[in-house]
This record gives C-alpha cells, structure tokens and sequence, in this order.
C-alpha cells in the first residue's frame, strides 16, 4: 500500500511551492502593481494627447528689467484636450525659470516648475490634465510674470 503512493517529501515540497508562489505573487501586487495603480490617475486621452501646443517665448531683452514683454503671451488661457501641452521657449541669451508663485502639482504630471533654468534655446514643457490657475514668474527676473488659467473643454 505505502509504495504505491509516492514520499511524503514530494507533498512537502509541493505545499512549499505553492506558499512560495502565492507569497511572491502578493509581495509583487503590494510593492509594484499597487503603487503603479494609485500613483497615477486615470487621465482621458484627448487630454494625453492634446491637438494642439501653446508655445510661450522668452523673448529676446526679458532679463532687462525696462522691457515690458518677457513671457509672451503673458495671459495664456488653456482648454483641457485642445491646447493644454505648454511648451516655453528661452529665445532671450540669458537662462531663465518657470516658477510658480504658490506651489503646485497636477496630479497627473507632478509639480509645475522648471527643475532648474531654462538656458538660452531651451524648452520647458508641461501637461496640464486638471483645471488650474497659475501665476508664474522667473526666479532671476521677478519682474518677469505670467499667468495660466486652464479650464474644461467648452463645447
Ligand atoms: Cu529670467
């Protein structure tokens, strides 16, 4: 009778198989799947990938603190889904910021905010997923302003 059935050392290994197996697969849903999931809202994708770009220039002499017109356009007003991928452009010879007066996060895109300056010929660019209204200035330059107001698509 007892030969017939195999070892009790195979079931042994067997169980241990499957703990370690539902183990791992737990740690793996707690540690990666979970965070990934709840780090990131779920974002529409008109608003991913919106039609179109706003373009705001640095423009030349914005260091000058004489010149009226540094971030241009100053008043940018951003529709969700249609133009809501800001892109700035240093045209000026001198590096300069995106600063946010009050801080501010998207949750989608994080904090709003050059990481550091924008040297002359670079880019910033952010993704605005939520309604916002910012006012922006340049850390060097405070004269240096702008403001952001975005808002839902309006059919
Ligand atoms: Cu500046």
């Amino acid at each position: 009778m007892l030969s017939s059935q195999p070892p009790s050392n195979v079931y042994g290994i067997g169980i241990i198989t499957v703990i370690v197996g539902i183990s791992v697969s737990i740690i793996f849903y707690q540690m990666y799947y979970l965070p990934e999931s709840l780090a990131k809202p779920a974002v529409e994708e008109h608003i991913l990938n919106p039609v179109e770009q706003t373009m705001i220039s640095m423009i030349s002499g914005s260091a000058n603190p004489n010149q009226q017109d540094n971030f241009v356009p100053k008043l940018v007003n951003i529709q969700l889904g249609i133009d809501n991928h800001i892109i700035w452009i240093n045209d000026d010879d001198t590096p300069h910021t995106v600063t946010p007066d009050h801080s501010v996060a998207d949750s989608y895109s994080g904090p709003f905010g050059s990481s550091g300056v924008v040297k002359a010929g670079e880019t910033y660019e952010f993704l605005f997923t939520e309604a916002h209204e910012i006012e922006y200035h340049c850390e060097p330059h405070p004269w240096m302003t702008g403001t952001l107001i975005v808002t839902k698509q309006r059919f």
